[in-house]
């Protein structure tokens, strides 16, 4: 983290100078679209609905209750159309599932691509409830041939000249493992209008792309889907314009709840000298769990202590206490998961802005 140059906040009065710097109002507009969780909400297990972050690249779509169907088609021996009664008579199961938009950090890269500028808020754990979509492609019978499935939205729109429907698919192999749902309450409730009302997929372990809400058509494929989120959008790409590689599963992450009291502004961190529990969540993508969670006071690494992970696929709870005493402090935290797959301390740069997992800092000021 860079060195300290700013004013102490405990004590600097003077009035904030105005600005003529551009920003752009396109990043801010989806910024104001597309909330963050509130870090101190990573307190909760289970964030509350309301907390949870929301990235919806189009309108939320709106279908009437009685006019909707799932429609499951493709390469299958029995196309079907099913209602959302029909779904919720199959055998239900709920799994906590942290989900993180790949974007998450992209606004930290320089430069970045002009998209939602994301910092470290972009995650949330939810209780999904819903039926195995095992289950239903079961029904369905795959043909032999079928080597993908992909998932359609309701939602519409244009990306680049592109006009289509959020939609992703999920090789065949993954789309029959035993963990993907096809979900109709978040936390109990019916599922929002902001995510997905009234089915969406849920993909654990994997970044958010991959669940798709407003879930309408499931098509079974004999070749690649080549929708635009699938095929242009959700791709690593080191440099612009290369063919990339996909985005599949979440990096290694931890977050810290910023200690203290905030600024309003800066929202740099006040506080007194004395104990300090400094806490978070960390987690890792496909269901690995995590091995040790490191907490950074001015570039000093010390071993944060981990709580009992609750499920495979949910973040896992981390805690340090921290001696803190009067001072200037840069905090920061780092996981490392079982496949020794750890956090970077500088941001690795992606065209699209993906998979910035590096370490989240927090600057703080002890009296
Ligand atoms: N139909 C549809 N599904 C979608 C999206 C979307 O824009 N349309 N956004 C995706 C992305 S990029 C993310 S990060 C997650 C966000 O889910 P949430 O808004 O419920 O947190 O939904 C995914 N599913
Ligand atoms: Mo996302």
């Amino acid at each position: 983290m860079a060195a300290m140059a700013e004013p102490n906040p405990f004590t600097e009065a003077k009035r904030r100078a105005h600005v003529e710097a551009a920003f752009a109002v396109d990043e801010v507009r989806l910024a104001n679209r597309n909330a963050g969780i509130l870090l101190e909400a990573l307190r909760h297990d289970v964030t509350p609905v309301g907390l949870h972050y929301l990235l919806n690249h189009f309108d939320v779509p709106y279908v009437a209750d009685d006019r909707w169907q799932l429609a499951l088609h493709g390469h299958v021996l029995r196309p079907m159309s099913l209602s959302l009664a029909d779904l919720k008579a199959r055998p239900a199961r709920t799994l906590r599932v942290t989900m993180e938009c790949a974007g998450n950090g992209r606004g930290l890269l320089t430069p970045r691509y002009p998209s939602m500028p994301w910092l470290h808020e972009a995650v949330g754990t939810a209780e999904w409830t819903g039926t195995a979509l095992k289950g239903v492609l079961e029904l369905a019978q795959l043909d032999d041939a079928v080597t993908e499935i992909a998932f359609i939205g309701a939602d519409r729109g244009f990306d680049r000249g592109v006009e289509h429907s959020f939609g992703r698919s999920l090789k065949r192999e993954l789309a029959l493992s035993d963990d993907v749902l096809l979900a109709w309450a978040m936390n109990g409730e019916p599922l929002p209008p902001q995510h997905g009302y009234p089915l969406r997929l849920i993909v654990p372990g994997w970044y958010g792309m991959g669940n798709v809400k407003w879930l309408s058509r499931i098509e079974a494929l004999a070749q690649p889907y080549q929708g635009f989120q699938q095929a242009v959008g959700y791709r690593y790409r080191p440099a612009p314009g290369l063919p990339g590689t996909p985005v599949t599963h979440m990096r290694v992450k931890a977050l810290l709840v910023p200690p203290g009291i905030p600024d309003w502004y800066s929202r740099h961190r006040l506080l007194d000298a004395g104990p300090t529990e400094v806490f978070g969540r960390a987690w890792s993508g496909g269901g690995v769990p995590i091995v040790r969670v490191e907490v950074g006071i001015n570039g000093r690494w010390q071993q944060a202590s981990l709580d009992p992970p609750h499920s495979k696929f949910a973040w896992q709870a981390w805690r340090y206490l921290w001696q803190a005493q009067a001072g200037e402090y840069a905090l920061a935290c780092r996981a490392t998961d079982a496949n020794g797959e750890s956090q970077p301390l500088e941001p690795r740069w992606d065209s699209g802005g993906f998979g910035n997992n590096a370490v989240q800092g927090v600057r703080v000021w002890v009296r």
